[in-house]
């Protein structure tokens, strides 16, 4: 009775017009709109440590905790309605957790935002203690609030990670056929014979280490409000920046993972060819999902107190995390495209241009994770140039990618959308290569004013971000435009 009574009562995101499209087109709206604006962000920040723009150093280290903090957040958030978008064809997932979810980290990239651009929170987005608490140029409110951002971007993320394990669990059974771990141990085989597709895999073991790194990114954050509190609150300095790189690496690097479930659903698509699971995808992804949370270390090798043991165990699991399913999703789609009928659309090109920012950035992130580089490399310029390979040049484009294909493009891209695109690829280019050269160059990241040649690269970099702005501009602009002319009719590319 009582049940019943709740059912009725219940919302249902459907009924308020809220379809799976609309709430999947309403997070891809939002979070391109964010990435606009905080690459605009990067810009300034660019122009600033060149010569071009003049910002009290409070401001930049202020922008750069914004832009950190909020990029990973909206990636978070765009990968994770594009993979949802495509999981529904193969698990039950329901609207309401993911409009909720969706919320839970639009409400926190809010906090983050008011404690930034009113506060002046300025710590840098990994807010190491005691970065928040000692010598602030902010008051204490903006503290607390950027935590409580944190805090909703985990929860919105925890919950998309919990209904995604619980569909996979009642479609295949158990989380170790979500890993297709069936085609291993004869033992696990279904009765019907059904296996979990390569982006289930994907979404096991993003949702599992999800919620391992949520679990470790609630542990910190309450620890910092307990600091925040009472200033006597005890914290050990070691055990908070292993937490705090636990959950900021790990968070960071699974938007990765789960563009990889994405490219799995899309690209069949483009080269009209199944992408099949087999054992391969079983073990790379199970090896992916015990190693990835252990990769952590590599941002500590510095601290000589830090267990040695620890810091060739975290090198070791860094290379062992991200090879295997680096090689067999690259490889996977190589062979997927060669000799395909290949549709080469705008979204196409994102997703293979993409695959090659993952693998370039992923060479320059192993090169940095092993000790004896990391000596020199260590919070240089080298740093920013390879996540920002991966994120911007690989995570970013497929976001791109998925957008063209959501919108319906179906045509082959006009003139208009060819010049936006290479404006935008060559921006993307000379960019990174500015970061590298400054990396190589020995300029110190998180500075607002460099050593020489940091403002001289900052200026050229300013040049090639306005570039990649007004290709991204075109880009954008082009997807809104198939958007409309396709409207109503399901994403096919
Ligand atoms: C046009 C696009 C972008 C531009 C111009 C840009 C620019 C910058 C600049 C100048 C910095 C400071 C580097 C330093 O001196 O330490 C930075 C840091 C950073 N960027 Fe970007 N970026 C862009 C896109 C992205 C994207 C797409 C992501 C992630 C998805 C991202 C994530 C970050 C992070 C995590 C930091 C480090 C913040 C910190 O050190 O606390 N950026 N970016
Ligand atoms: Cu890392």
């Amino acid at each position: 009775m009582l049940a019943r009574q709740l059912e009725r009562t219940e919302f249902h995101a459907e009924d308020a017009g809220l379809s799976p499209r609309r709430v999947v087109g309403i997070g891809l709206v939002i979070g391109l709109i964010t990435i606009y604006g905080l690459a605009m962000v990067g810009g300034i920040m660019k122009a600033a440590q060149g010569n071009l723009l003049h910002l009290a150093p409070e401001t930049f280290y202020a922008l750069l905790t914004l832009h950190g903090a909020g990029m990973i957040a909206t990636v978070v958030l765009l990968t994770g309605v594009a993979h949802w978008y495509f999981l529904r064809e193969h698990l039950t997932l329901r609207v309401e957790v993911l409009l909720f979810a969706v919320a839970a980290i639009v409400w926190g990239l809010l906090a983050a935002a008011v404690a930034v651009l009113v506060g002046g929170f300025a710590p840098g987005w990994t807010f190491l203690y005691p970065l928040p608490f000692v010598g602030a140029t902010w008051p204490a409110w903006a503290t607390g609030l950027f935590f409580f951002g944190v805090l909703f971007v985990g929860i919105g993320f925890a919950i998309y990670c919990l209904d995604i394990l619980a569909g996979i669990v009642r479609e295949y059974g158990s989380l170790l056929n979500g890993l297709a771990l069936d085609t291993l141990i004869p033992r696990l085989r279904r009765a019907d014979g059904k296996v979990a597709p390569p982006t289930v895999i994907a979404a096991t073991m993003v949702a599992i280490d999800g919620i391992l790194t949520v679990s470790a990114g609630t542990i910190l954050v309450i620890a910092l409000l307990g600091r925040w509190a009472s200033p006597n609150f005890p914290i050990d300095p070691l055990w908070i920046k292993n937490l705090t790189y636990f959950f900021g690496h790990t968070i960071a690097n699974l938007t990765i993972y789960v563009s990889a479930g994405v490219i799995y659903a899309v690209l069949p698509h483009y080269t009209q060819r199944p992408w099949h699971t087999n054992k391969i995808y079983a073990i790379s992804w199970t090896t992916s999902l015990i190693f990835v949370p252990w990769a952590w270390p590599h941002h500590l090798y510095m601290d000589f107190v830090q267990a040695p043991w620890l810091q060739l165990f975290g090198e070791g699991s860094t290379y062992i995390a991200s090879i295997p399913a680096t090689v067999v999703t690259i490889f996977g789609a190589l062979l997927l495209v060669y000799r395909s009928p290949m549709r080469w659309r705008i979204g196409s090109t994102m997703f293979v241009a993409g695959l090659l920012g993952w693998l370039i950035g992923g060479a320059a992130a192993m090169l940095d994770a092993t000790i004896p580089f990391n000596d020199v490399l260590h919070n240089t310029l080298w740093v920013p140039a390879h996540f920002h390979t991966y994120l911007l040049g690989g995570v970013f484009l497929f976001v791109l990618g998925f957008a063209s294909h959501f919108a319906g493009e179906r045509a082959a891209p006009g003139r208009f959308a060819k010049t936006a695109e290479w404006l935008f690829f060559v921006g993307l280019g000379g960019f990174l290569l500015t970061f590298y050269a400054g990396g190589i160059e020995g300029v110190p990241r998180r500075e607002a004013v460099q050593p020489a040649p940091g403002p001289f690269l900052a200026d050229i970099a300013t040049g090639f971000v306005v570039i990649l702005l007004v290709g991204l501009t075109g880009v954008l602009l082009e997807t809104l435009w198939r958007a409309r002319h396709s409207a109503g009719q399901g994403g096919e590319a």
